[in-house]
């Protein structure tokens, strides 16, 4: 796992040289938003089954996902699909607090979309969900702690598609 200091420092020591001025600018700006991610990450902590639960009331319920014969029908598969939406929410907030996604790289997406094909879990509903998670998570922490959470979603989703 790789995080936003990690990425810079790694990258000015294989060419030998301190952190120039555009480094430094954006480890700045890291540190200055350590506030705001940690205090989104406590709110998302806080809130994570709710945040989960109204994610699926907006992009699954009454679906034909949750409809005798799809993904989502019987009880166990029910609660799988709410237990993968808490790994996303989860991984998602780790990537947030680290400003870098490459956690959801090795934790999340590797193998992920081979894995639901196999068992013919919907990727697009899967999406929508992620989406409507994307949504309530800006809602509960801001617009600005909740843009940062986005690009985390969005990563997983391209990654998913
Ligand atoms: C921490 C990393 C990690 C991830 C990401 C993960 C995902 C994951 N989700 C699975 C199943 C599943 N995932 C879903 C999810 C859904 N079905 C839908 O229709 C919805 C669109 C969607 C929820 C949004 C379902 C229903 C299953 C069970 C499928 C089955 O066994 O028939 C499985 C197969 C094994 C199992 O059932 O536990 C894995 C490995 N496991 C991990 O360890």
């Amino acid at each position: 796992m790789q995080d936003a200091i990690t990425v810079l420092i790694n990258s000015s020591d294989v060419q030998g040289r301190f952190l120039d001025t555009a480094g430094l600018d954006k480890l700045r700006g890291y540190y200055k938003s350590g506030e705001l991610r940690a205090r989104a990450a406590t709110a998302i902590s806080g809130n994570a089954a709710s945040l989960v639960t109204q994610a699926v009331a907006k992009s699954l319920m009454y679906t034909d996902i949750t409809a005798p014969g799809g993904n989502m029908y019987t009880c166990r598969r029910y609660a799988a699909c709410i237990r993968d939406l808490e790994y996303f929410l989860r991984y998602a907030t780790y990537a947030m607090l680290a400003g870098d996604p490459s956690i959801l790289d090795e934790r999340i997406l590797n193998g992920l979309r081979e894995t639901y094909n196999a068992l013919g879990v919907p990727i697009g509903g899967t999406i929508r969900a992620i989406q409507a998670m994307k949504e309530v998570t800006a809602e509960l922490v801001g617009a600005e702690a909740g843009k940062e959470m986005g690009v985390c979603f969005d990563y997983m989703c391209a990654g998913l598609s």
